[in-house]
C-alpha cells in the first residue's frame, strides 16, 4: 500500500518537474524565436506599428512562495485589487504594462522549492530583476537572502539593476525597507555591478484602492528598467 503511494507521489513529482522543464524549454524557444524574428510576436497582438517602435523591456519577478509577487503585480498592472483572483503561481505568469511608448513584459516565476531550481533558466536578457520579500516573515528571511546571493553570483545578471520589494509592511513586526536592505547586505554590492533599490510595499487586502507604495512601484519599474 505504502509502496503504491510512494509510486504515485514519485510519479506526480516527475510529471510536475517535467512541466516546469517543458516551460523552461518553451521559454528558451520563445526567446530564440523572438530574437530571430522580432516582428512575428506582434502579429495579431495589438497595434503592430505602435509596438514595433516601442522599446520593450523584460522584467523578471522572483521571490519565495507567498511573498506577494502575484498580488503586487496584479495591482501594479491593473490598478485594482484582484486578491480574490490571485492563485499560487505554478511555473510562471507573464503580464504586460504599457506606459507611453514603453512596454514592460513582466515575468513572475513561482517561488516554491521545486520551481526555484529553474529560476536560472529565465535570467538571460533581463532589463530589471525584482525580488519580492515578505518583510513580516522573519523565519523565511535567511532563505530569501540565500536566494538573492545565488542570483547575484550569476554572470547573466551582471549590470542588471535590482529592485527589492519589502512587502507586507502592513503586518505587525514587518521589517522596514532599511532592515531588509541590511539583511541583504545591499551596501556591499558594488554599484558598478548592480544598481539596487529597496522599497517598502503593501497591498490593501480588502479594498479597491491602491496603496501609494504600489503607484511608486509602477513608477520605479519604468525608471529602473529603462536605465541600464
Ligand atoms: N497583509 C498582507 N498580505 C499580503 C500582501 N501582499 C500579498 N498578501 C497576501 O499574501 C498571500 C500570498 O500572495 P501571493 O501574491 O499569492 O504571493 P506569491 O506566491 O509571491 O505570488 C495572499 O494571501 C495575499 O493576499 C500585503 O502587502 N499585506
Ligand atoms: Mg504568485
Amino acid at each position: 500500500m505504502e509502496a503504491t503511494w510512494c509510486g504515485k507521489i514519485a510519479k506526480s513529482l516527475v510529471i510536475f518537474g517535467s512541466g516546469i522543464a517543458l516551460s523552461a524549454c518553451a521559454y528558451a524557444a520563445f526567446r530564440y524565436w523572438k530574437r530571430r524574428d522580432p516582428k512575428s510576436i506582434d502579429e495579431g497582438f495589438e497595434d503592430v506599428s505602435k509596438l514595433e517602435e516601442s522599446p520593450e523591456k523584460r522584467i523578471i519577478v522572483l521571490g519565495l512562495e507567498s511573498a506577494g509577487k502575484s498580488t503586487v503585480l496584479a495591482q501594479v498592472t491593473s490598478g485594482t485589487n484582484k486578491n480574490e483572483d490571485v492563485k499560487p503561481t505554478e511555473g510562471f505568469n507573464v503580464t504586460c504594462l504599457h506606459s507611453g511608448n514603453i512596454s514592460l513584459n513582466i515575468w513572475e516565476i513561482g517561488g516554491s522549492e521545486s520551481v526555484r531550481k529553474y529560476w536560472s533558466n529565465f535570467l538571460q536578457d533581463t532589463d530589471l530583476l525584482v525580488f519580492v520579500v515578505d518583510a513580516s516573515d522573519l523565519h523565511s528571511l535567511p532563505l530569501a537572502v540565500k536566494e538573492v546571493k545565488t542570483l547575484l553570483g550569476d554572470d547573466r545578471l551582471t549590470g542588471v539593476p535590482i529592485l527589492v520589494l519589502a512587502n507586507k509592511q502592513d503586518r505587525p513586526g514587518a521589517m522596514s525597507p532599511e532592515e531588509v536592505a541590511d539583511a541583504l547586505d545591499v551596501g556591499s554590492i558594488p554599484s558598478s555591478k548592480h544598481k539596487v533599490k529597496v522599497l517598502g510595499t503593501q497591498t490593501h487586502p480588502n479594498s479597491q484602492a491602491r496603496h501609494p507604495s504600489i503607484a511608486e512601484v509602477e513608477r520605479v519599474l519604468l525608471v529602473m528598467s529603462g536605465n541600464n
